[in-house]
């Protein structure tokens, strides 16, 4: 088991710059996790940019069906307490609200006037466990390896109970701004989703960012799909607000495991462990 300073540190998350000596060895096991999740996933997205080349295929089945000390490395990943995202150091529970598990991290940049690039927060992609398993042995159980397409498009669509939780990591974030880049990210999905005039809905996402706000530097917005399509936002555990739409709760998961991601490396990691859920 690995010992973490903050294991649950779930409003609160520890700076990453001011690593605790006892975090060294959480670092240095998550340099080896994130090393070895790497390969998994360079694994993965050769066997998925490969679907028929059958020594890659082995390969991953191998990989994937046996306790070499390759893979007892990454058995580690299944369960610690919590996970680092790789470039901020910023730690997330495996589990959250007793069910959903973490699926993958990443990172959120924005670019500046074009001229620099700015790491906003990280994020975790969290599903519930009974619905996943639901999902992947209903409709993938039967299925071949290179039959297993669009896991991530499935995991969109579908009424699964999902998070994506968002650790704030840049420290001059203002309320405006929020809004600003949510009108642009979220919007342009509502529109290429939802094809009519959407602003309506926008309008009444944001219209829940109260001025009064303050999102600072470690601040825990968790965006959460509930059950019926339900969009529930909560600021450091506190509701902000909950909108029904179906279309609202799509497009909001597309920024995350959607066609263009904001991290395209989280979105392997996403994929990568709906396949070695699948193998279970
Ligand atoms: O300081 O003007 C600036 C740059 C601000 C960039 C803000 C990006 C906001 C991204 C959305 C954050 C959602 C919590
Ligand atoms: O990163 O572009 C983006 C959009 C992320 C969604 C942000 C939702 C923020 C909701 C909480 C606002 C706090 C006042």
């Amino acid at each position: 088991m690995v010992s973490l300073r903050f294991p649950f540190s779930f409003s609160q998350p520890p700076n990453p710059r001011h690593r605790s000596s006892n975090s060294f060895s959480a670092a240095a096991t998550a340099f080896s996790v994130a090393a070895a999740s790497g390969a998994a996933v360079a694994a993965a997205v050769a066997v998925s940019q490969n679907p028929i080349n059958p020594f890659l295929q082995n390969a991953f089945n191998f990989f994937s069906n046996h306790s070499s000390p390759f893979w007892a490395s990454l058995s580690i990943a299944d369960n610690p307490s919590s996970v680092s995202e790789s470039k901020t150091g910023v730690l997330f529970p495996s589990i959250l609200n007793d069910s959903r598990q973490l699926l993958g991290t990443g990172l959120r940049k924005k670019s500046v006037l074009g001229l620099k690039n700015i790491d906003v927060y990280a994020f975790g992609v969290y599903a519930d466990d009974g619905d996943l398993k639901r999902l992947l042995s209903e409709k993938y159980g039967k299925l071949s390896f290179s039959e297993r397409k669009d896991l991530s498009k499935d995991l969109m669509e579908a009424d699964i109970c999902m998070t994506v939780r968002l650790q704030i990591v840049y420290s001059r974030l203002s309320i405006r701004s929020v809004r600003n880049a949510f009108e642009e990210s979220v919007g342009s999905r509502l529109q290429k989703l939802g094809g009519s005039d959407n602003k309506e809905l926008l309008h009444r996402f944001t219209s829940q960012f109260k001025d009064e706000y303050k999102i600072p530097k470690g601040s825990v917005i968790d965006l959460s799909r509930e059950r019926g399509h339900v969009l529930r936002t909560t600021i450091d555990g506190k509701e902000v607000g909950n909108i029904q739409s179906q279309l609202l709760c799509r497009s909001i998961l597309d920024l995350y495991i959607g066609e263009d991601p904001f991290d395209r490396r989280a979105k392997e990691e996403v994929e990568l462990k709906l396949v070695s859920l699948l193998q279970k």
